[in-house]
């Protein structure tokens, strides 16, 4: 993960995660929790010889979490549906039956191999009990803590939520705190002025932030992504000292908070509002308005 996420001029080659304390004096023997580890890096002056906290490479955590839906027969097809498209009214061919495997849109679509054409993914029932808007909370759990190590992405199938916010549990979902909130306007959703990742500094790279870079209308069609940028906040946290970051990981393991904000035992994704892609909702048709999911991307 490091080699990929955190050195991203520096290229480590990591030379396998052996002890070499013993060789090195001016190191200790573990750097928090973690042994040393000695790795080759590509400096200006060549390569060169640097130590760090040894760390297990990143790896996709979406196969081996545990996914709950709430509420728990939120998801479309019993009995089946059909759906209108969110551009068009008029174009009403989007079916989906869960009894069928071809139309089932099931939670596992979520987090199977995407690359396929046509995508896969989970879909919601339409939003048909107006004015209470669509909500469903999405639970992810490892049962263990997991230290991410890349940007959260999750890839909507159907226009983005015009609100949402992303959670964490570090106590296996006893409690939970904000990651990020999401919304097309940040102040009347969450009376938070809206903000960008780019407006954080290294003191602020904790900040709880409410962004609105993911939430537009209906430029859906072209940008479906949504994203809580982990690594953007870890080059914060790294400051322009680019040599530096080799010990990202051995100063993380001794700053408790920093440690402690990109460690989960599970995600909770509140999705608050769906896209309706207009001012008004069209209440005569409200088979246009769903969430659709064909993607989550957890690395860690
Ligand atoms: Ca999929």
């Amino acid at each position: 993960m490091r080699s990929a996420m955190l050195l991203p001029v520096l290229f480590a080659l990591q030379a396998g995660c052996t002890s070499v304390a013993h060789a090195m004096q001016n190191y200790p023997a573990a750097w928090g929790h973690y042994d040393v580890c000695k790795f080759q890096i590509y400096t200006e002056e060549g390569l060169a010889w640097d130590y760090m906290a040894c760390q297990p490479e990143g790896t996709d955590m979406t196969k081996y979490l545990r996914v709950a839906l709430d509420p728990p027969n939120i998801t479309c097809g019993e009995p089946p549906e059909t759906y209108c498209a969110l551009e068009n009214p008029y174009m009403c061919n989007n079916e989906c039956d869960a009894a069928t495997e071809e139309l089932a849109h099931p939670p596992e679509l979520m987090f199977d191999f995407e690359g396929r054409n046509p995508t896969t993914f989970w879909q919601s029932t339409s939003w048909k009990k107006y004015p209470k808007p669509l909500q469903v909370n999405i639970t992810l759990s490892w049962n263990k803590t997991v230290e991410l190590t890349d940007d959260i992405v999750l890839t909507f199938e159907s226009g983005r939520p015009e609100q949402m916010v992303l959670e964490k549990s570090l106590d296996y979902g006893r409690t939970w705190t904000p990651y990020q909130f999401y919304a097309t306007d940040c102040l009347d959703a969450f009376t938070m002025e809206p903000k960008t990742v780019g407006d954080l500094t290294q003191r602020t790279l904790l900040d709880i932030i409410c962004t609105e870079d993911y939430s537009r209308g209906y430029v859906w069609k072209n940008d479906k992504t949504v994203r809580f940028e982990i690594k953007d906040r870890f080059a914060l946290f790294a400051g322009p000292r680019l040599h530096n970051m080799a010990s990202l990981y051995g100063q993380l393991d001794t700053t408790k908070n920093l440690r402690d904000f990109f460690t989960i035992t599970d995600l909770r994704i509140k999705l608050l509002k769906a896209a309706t892609g207009a001012t008004m909702v069209d209440e005569n048709n409200l088979s246009r308005y769903f969430y659709a999911i064909s993607d989550i991307k957890v690395q860690g």
